[in-house]
């Protein structure tokens, strides 16, 4: 009997009662609530609207890179490097190859360092199923979501394997690319996209020989790309880093700190926080459209199909008239 209140009572508590709990930096209620905008349930959108509101403070950190190139390690590190300067930190990692979801991966790695049971920080994985662009909203959902809750630092690890991942990193204001030695291939973060993208370039697992190699190539390829230079005030460093004894992580987090003060100084944090704010607009709008299409498919698309098929109406037209449709609607 307890068991069906208890049911009952966690699957009716409403959206926007968590708001509060959320804002008072309640994990749970944070859990939660992350976990319904992750489904794309549309009954939390009014409390996530709520929420943002209050967004704005935290300052957002992408980190990204090829798979096993050592970010989760690093983060961690960053996380505690972060702490130790009495910031409270929260990090949210997309892991395409997690079947798990709800952060049981990097719980159970988590619990065994000193993060462990620490309240001031809140780490938590983003599973990637669901919907087409659904990965880059969710995501910005939850770091809104913990913006809002007071969180000075956050967090996004994701692996750079595609536009998704990227867009979820763009959502930044400064964005880490970590390259890691005996990877096969040392210039992968260059032929996945990812060399522009970086404002903070990393060489993980320095402790072994071929780290040299790797710093040595990546610093000449952003010697020579003359656009990559000429577009930026903030010269983009490559440091060094390593697990074994914490190396270089103390100067990352102060690299992380002066490329956020130079935003500021350079009044570029007005830009880019635009950019962000343009680019949610744009692929929310998107996805929102496409979501739209797929439910109309078999009525309203399939009607205007065969007018297009009879020739009484052209493709342009019907496109028109399908968004015009949606638009009464809602
Ligand atoms: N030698 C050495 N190994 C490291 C270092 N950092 C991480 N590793 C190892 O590299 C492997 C991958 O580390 P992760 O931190 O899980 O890498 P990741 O980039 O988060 O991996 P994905 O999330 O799967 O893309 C693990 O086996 C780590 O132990 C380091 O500084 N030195
Ligand atoms: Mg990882």
């Amino acid at each position: 009997m307890l068991f069906v209140i208890k049911d009952i009572r966690t699957i009716v508590i409403p959206s926007t009662e968590l708001v509060e709990p959320v804002l008072a930096r309640n994990p749970r209620a944070i859990a939660r609530l992350i976990t319904r905008a992750e489904s794309g349930d549309a009954e939390c959108r009014p409390a996530l609207e709520a929420l943002y509101a209050h967004t704005g403070r935290a300052q957002v950190v992408g980190m990204t890179g090829v798979a096993g190139s050592g970010k989760s390690t690093l983060l961690d590190m960053l996380t505690v490097a972060a702490r130790k300067t009495g910031r409270t930190v929260a990090v949210v990692a997309v892991d395409p190859s997690s079947p798990y979801s709800g952060g049981s991966i990097l719980g159970d790695r988590i619990r065994m360092n000193q993060l462990s049971g620490d309240p001031d920080v809140f780490i938590r994985s983003m599973a990637t199923r669901g919907a087409l662009g659904g990965l880059a909203r969710a995501t910005h959902d939850a770091v809104d979501l913990l913006d809002a809750a007071g969180f000075d630092m956050v967090f996004i690890e994701t692996v750079g394997v595609g536009q998704d991942e990227v867009d979820v990193v763009r959502a930044a204001h400064t964005i880490i690319v970590v390259s890691a030695p005996g990877l096969g291939d040392d210039i992968q973060a260059i032929k996945a996209g990812l060399l522009e993208i970086a404002d903070v370039h990393v060489v993980s697992k320095c402790d072994r020989s071929d780290a040299a190699k790797t710093i040595k190539e990546l610093r000449s390829m952003l010697t020579l790309d003359v656009d990559l230079n000429r577009k930026r005030a903030w010269p983009i460093p490559v440091l060094a880093t390593s697990s074994e004894e914490a190396q270089g992580v103390q100067e990352l987090l102060e690299t992380i700190d002066r490329h956020r003060e130079s935003l500021e100084t350079t009044g570029e944090i007005v830009q880019r926080r635009r950019s962000i704010a343009e680019t949610r607009v744009l692929q929310t709008a998107e996805a929102f459209l496409r979501g739209e299409f797929a439910k109309h498919r078999d009525g309203r698309v399939s009607a205007l199909v065969e007018r297009v098929m009879a020739r009484e109406i052209d493709p342009h037209g019907a496109a028109q008239e399908l968004i015009a449709g949606l638009q009464t609607e809602n």
